[in-house]
Order: C-alpha cells, then sequence, then structure tokens
C-alpha cells in the first residue's frame, strides 16, 4: 500500500467520527472526496478548523495515562498552523503560558503548530514541558531537576547560562525545518510559581520548596486522522501527586523525604515507623494547600479519580469503552482508596492520539 493510500485509510475514520459526533454526518461523503484529490494532487491534505478542534479533544479522550479526562471538551485549541519564523512561534508559545494560566484559574488548551508535510518534519519544540527548571551536575553534587540534565546541558552548548539555583527557568528551544534549534530567555514575569509551605508546620517554608503552576507537555506527537502534528503543545493543570509523590518525592528528582521527615522530629532509621510514608503524606499535604492558597488550580487524587470515575461513565452513557493504562491512571499516593485500583482498564490505542518522539538532544 503507497503511502497515499495509508494516509487516506487513516482520514477516513477520522472524518467519519468527528462528523458523526458533531452532527455532521451528511457531510461526511464530500470531505473525503476532497480529501481524496488533495492528497492526490499534493500528497497531503488539511484539517479544517473545526476537525482540528475536535480531533485534539478526541486525542485528549484518547489519552490511556490520563485521570483528567473528564473535561476533554472543554480543551481550548489555539490553531497556530500558519506560523513560520521561530519568533512567530516564540510569541506563540508565551501567549500559550499566559493564556492558559489565565491569572492563576488555569485552563485546559493546545496550541497546534504545522504539522509534518509528506513525511518531513517543519517544526519541532526541543523543551520537555514549556515551564521547567534546570539540572546541572556540578562534580557529583546535583543543583535543581536531574530530570533536565542533559537538556540542560545542551541548552549551555546553545549559549544559554544558567543561574544554578535549584530552580532556574530552562529557555524555549525551537527547531524550525530549515535552521538550527534557537533558544529564547523565558522570563520570570511570564511564569506563575507556587512556594510551598505547610498549614501546620511553618518549618517547612525553610525548605525553599517551589513549583511551576502549569504544566505544558511539548514534546509530544499529536495524531489525527494520518496527520502528525510533532509541535503542539498542550496543558491542563497539576493533580497535587505529580509534585508531591514524584517531583519532590522521587529519589531521582528533588528527593526530599528525608529532609521532610527529619524536620518532622520522625525517626528514619527504622523502616516500621513508616517514616516515607508520613513524610510523603505531609509533602502532599503542603502541595495541595500552598496551592489553594495561592488560589491556583489544582485537584486532588480523591477528586481526580473520582472525576475519572464519571468520564467513565459519561463514555458508557454513549456508547463508548473506556481505554486506560492502569500503571499511569492509579495516584502514587494511597492508590487502593480509588476506584481505579479494584478495576481493570484495556489499554488499547486508539486515534487520534499523543506519542513519545525521539528527544534530538539525547
Ligand atoms: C498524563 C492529569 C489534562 C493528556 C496525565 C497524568 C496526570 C494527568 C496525573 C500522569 C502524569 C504522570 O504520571 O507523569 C491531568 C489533569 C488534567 C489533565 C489533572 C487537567 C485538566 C490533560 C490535557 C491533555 C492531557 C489537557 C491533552 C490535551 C495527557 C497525556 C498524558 C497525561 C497524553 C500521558 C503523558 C505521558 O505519557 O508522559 N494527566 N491531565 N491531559 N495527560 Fe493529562
Ligand atoms: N507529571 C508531570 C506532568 C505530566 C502531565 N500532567 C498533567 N498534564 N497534569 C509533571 O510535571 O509533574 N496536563 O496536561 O495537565
Amino acid at each position: 500500500m503507497d503511502y497515499k493510500n495509508e494516509l487516506f485509510q487513516k482520514a477516513k475514520p477520522f472524518i467519519e467520527t468527528c462528523y458523526l459526533e458533531l452532527g455532521k454526518e451528511d457531510a461526511i461523503s464530500e470531505r473525503l472526496i476532497q480529501i481524496t484529490t488533495d492528497i492526490d494532487r499534493y500528497g497531503y491534505y488539511e484539517h479544517t478548523a473545526e476537525e482540528l478542534s475536535h480531533g485534539a479533544k478526541l486525542a485528549w479522550r484518547n489519552s490511556n495515562r490520563c485521570i483528567g479526562r473528564l473535561f476533554w471538551q472543554t480543551l481550548e485549541v489555539v490553531d497556530a498552523r500558519h506560523l513560520e519564523k521561530e519568533d512567530e512561534i516564540y510569541a506563540a508559545l508565551l501567549n500559550h503560558i499566559q493564556t492558559a494560566c489565565n491569572g492563576s484559574k488555569i485552563k485546559p488548551m493546545i496550541t497546534v503548530f504545522k504539522p509534518k508535510r509528506n513525511g518531513a518534519q517543519q517544526i519541532r519544540i526541543w523543551n520537555h514541558q514549556l515551564i521547567r527548571y534546570a539540572g546541572y551536575d556540578t562534580s557529583g553534587l546535583i543543583i535543581g531537576d536531574p530530570a533536565s540534565l542533559s537538556f540542560t546541558t545542551f541548552c549551555e552548548k546553545l549559549g544559554w547560562i544558567g543561574t544554578r539555583t535549584p530552580f532556574d527557568l530552562l529557555p524555549l528551544v525551537i527547531q524550525t525545518k530549515q535552521n538550527a534549534p534557537r533558544w529564547y530567555n523565558l522570563h520570570e514575569d511570564v511564569v506563575l510559581e507556587v512556594p510551598i509551605e505547610h498549614p501546620e508546620f511553618p518549618s517547612f517554608a525553610g525548605l525553599q520548596l517551589k513549583w511551576y503552576a502549569v504544566p505544558i507537555i511539548s514534546d509530544m506527537m499529536l495524531e489525527i486522522g494520518g496527520i502528525e502534528y510533532t509541535a503542539a503543545p498542550f496543558n491542563g493543570w497539576y493533580m497535587g501527586t505529580e509534585i508531591g509523590a514524584r517531583n519532590f518525592a522521587d529519589p531521582f528528582r528533588y528527593n526530599m523525604l528525608p529532609k521532610v521527615a527529619s524536620l518532622l522530629g520522625l525517626d528514619t532509621e527504622k523502616n516500621i515507623t513508616l517514616w516515607k510514608d508520613k513524610a510523603l503524606v505531609e509533602l502532599n499535604i503542603a502541595v495541595l494547600h500552598s496551592f489553594k492558597t495561592a488560589g491556583v488550580t489544582i485537584v486532588d487524587h480523591h477528586t481526580a479519580a473520582a472525576q475519572l470515575k464519571r468520564f467513565e461513565e459519561n463514555e458508557r452513557a454513549c456508547g463508548r469503552e473506556v481505554t486506560g493504562d492502569w500503571t499511569w491512571l492509579i495516584p502514587p499516593v494511597s492508590p487502593a482508596t480509588t476506584h481505579i485500583f479494584h478495576k481493570s482498564y484495556n489499554d488499547e490505542r486508539l486515534s487520534p492520539n499523543f506519542s513519545y518522539q525521539n528527544r534530538p538532544f539525547e
């Protein structure tokens, strides 16, 4: 099967589903004829704004690892397919950061740039997330986020210089087809951050922890009807455990459990004191409390699981089966307190969807 036929075979089921769900089934056959003509002539076809918008929402709905899918219909889709130059793309990324942050009432949002054309990539954002902290290996001692080590090294090779605090904002790195990647500083004033404090233990503030408000994944590919959008940064809001149980707690990330335990006066010599568990819970309470106090949207894992349950019920009522990846859906704190733990999910991969891409700097 040649690539034109292959593309059409992916376009067809997407157009059918999309138009059926939008109540436009009468327009399907005409649109499919037009797509056949376009693929024949140019080797590709372009989505209408409406197809792009619904396609991106379907990709979220089909994201097996996402617990936040109840809100898939509220995704704000920005069509940035006309942008060519790095400067324009940078401006669109800043616009995404500010619009999604929305003061502090975070909006789920995606900005979609030019897709691949006849297999050739047009645009790539090299950052994993638009906002993330740098990590440095200073002769064995790690400063900042260890997850960012290789990307930080790459940014410094490009000429960016970090100030080496534990929370340096990484630059935005944008690549267009014709050029080498270009970097742009991300100024502190466009990034909302939340200082972490505990409602009962004032000494928590002494840890000097903070985290950014909006997680904007920028390295995944969005595939809709056979069209591959290699640059389509998206965000929702944080679930507290992502920060409190993983980013701050993982031994290979900020590794804060020993420090939290000592601040709480726990005996860290014996496992049976469950000092890690106690420290983990207090750290997660601090994250949720701090975001709430700052007025920044965040969800705890119990509420998020209840929202996933509502999504499952909604989908069933629409005659669709929810696909899911159990290993990612269960929260990393108290998983058995949620319904997710006690059932299984079909991890089949539907389209449209998001997928991983190679990391060009590794
Ligand atoms: C994964 C929550 C919005 C797509 C996840 C994860 C959580 C989560 C907790 C697991 C992350 C991890 O363990 O590292 C939420 C919440 C949202 C939200 C609370 C609030 C609205 C969105 C949106 C999209 C999306 C808007 C896309 C349009 C995904 C995808 C993954 C994911 C593709 C898997 C990421 C990967 O494989 O690394 N989400 N999400 N989510 N979410 Fe959501
Ligand atoms: N765990 C990662 C973020 C992954 C995506 N999580 C979301 N996505 N909430 C972290 O930075 O901790 N989202 O689109 O809201």
